[in-house]
């Protein structure tokens, strides 16, 4: 039998279910492809703290400051893992957050809706962090192993968060007829932008054939959709509330429900930086960016001084 290729050892090792390690071979498409999709997502993460964090300050009570305060900061810990992960394939955060801010890497298109009521913060909860964990829960299978691992403990936390926001929407829906407005009205501005969230339907979506194959990707960006919305259908329901597609209806023979068109000129201006709040959140992270400079300069030095001093312990 004749030797197999480092590209068909690799291919094997996807194939048996085993992950790929951070020394272990790999394409360079294989190499890219994962920096592009886990520094999107990290980015996706700390970018995913403005919106929310517009609320801390004006949430409806000390309980429900310390929840989001907490939220938010977990989310702060999972671009960390992310972008650790990230750092295991070879690009630097440095250079990863200059790409962010020059915009040579995207970011989740929903982190470009405002947050205009306290609604939007159990939307994003249940709806965001919902359709995050529909995603993630499939990557816990990727095959790159630091990402796998990452996915696990942040599909742990995110649960928390789905359930928070389900329950701020909740007593919204079951209050006073101002607050069940304003749930609706939250879920009226926030169905569709979810449903953006996987991506374009998999007839549009340039990397899915190649990140399948690579297992990557375990799921389409269109099974993962309709798999969300089958999930959050019947939550609908329960708050008494309803989605702003006049096509929604469930298919009884499949047990799907299927739903209307999704209005994909919208999606695309908003990835090319033109929906409501992309210039507002590359302004806040530029700013955070170099305010936040003397904190890591600080920790570097630091850190080296650390070392010089145990190096010069140990010589
Ligand atoms: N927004 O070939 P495709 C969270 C881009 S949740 C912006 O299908 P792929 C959080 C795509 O990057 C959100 N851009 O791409 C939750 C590509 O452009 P480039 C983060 C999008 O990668 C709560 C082009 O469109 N989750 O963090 O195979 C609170 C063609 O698309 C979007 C993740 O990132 C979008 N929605 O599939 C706080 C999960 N969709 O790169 C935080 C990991 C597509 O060629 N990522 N594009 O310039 C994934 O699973 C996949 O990357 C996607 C897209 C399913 C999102």
């Amino acid at each position: 039998m004749g030797e197999i290729s480092l590209e068909e050892k690799f291919q094997n090792t996807i194939d048996k279910e085993s992950k790929i390690e951070p020394k272990d071979w790999m394409p360079d498409g294989y190499r890219k492809n994962l920096i592009r999709q886990i520094s999107q997502h990290a980015h996706s993460e700390i970018i995913g703290m403005l919106p929310e964090g517009n609320w801390i300050t004006r949430a409806p009570s000390l309980m429900r400051k310390v929840s989001l305060l907490a939220k938010v900061q977990d989310e702060a810990g999972h671009g960390l893992y992310l972008y650790s992960a990230m750092e295991t394939l070879g690009l630097s955060r440095d250079e990863s957050l200059e790409q962010l801010i020059t915009g040579k890497a995207k970011y989740s298109s929903i982190f470009n809706y405002p947050t205009i009521s306290w609604a939007d913060i159990g939307a994003i909860g249940w709806l965001v962090d919902g359709a995050a964990i529909v995603n993630q829960v499939a990557l816990q299978r990727t095959s790159y192993g630091p990402y796998a691992r990452a996915m696990v403990k942040i599909c742990k936390e995110e649960s928390f968060h789905q359930r928070q926001g389900f329950e701020i929407m909740t007593n919204l829906a079951k209050g006073t007829k101002e607050q069940k407005e304003m749930a609706q009205n939250a879920l009226n501005r926030f169905w569709w932008p979810s449903l953006m969230m996987f991506g374009p339907s998999d007839k549009d979506s340039t990397h899915s054939d190649q990140s399948l194959k690579w297992k990557i990707k375990r799921m389409t960006n269109d099974e993962l959709r309709q798999e969300f919305v089958n999930k959050t259908i019947p939550q609908v329901e329960f708050l008494g509330l309803t989605v702003p597609d006049p096509d929604l209806k469930l298919n009884k023979k499949t047990g799907q429900y299927e739903f209307g068109a999704i209005n994909w000129e919208e999606f695309y201006n908003v990835i090319k930086g033109r929906g409501p709040c992309n210039k507002e959140r590359i302004a806040a992270r530029t700013k955070a960016q170099k305010e936040g400079e003397w904190v890591k300069a600080a920790a570097k030095a630091y850190s080296a001084k650390k070392i010089n001093r145990r190096n010069t312990k140990a010589a």
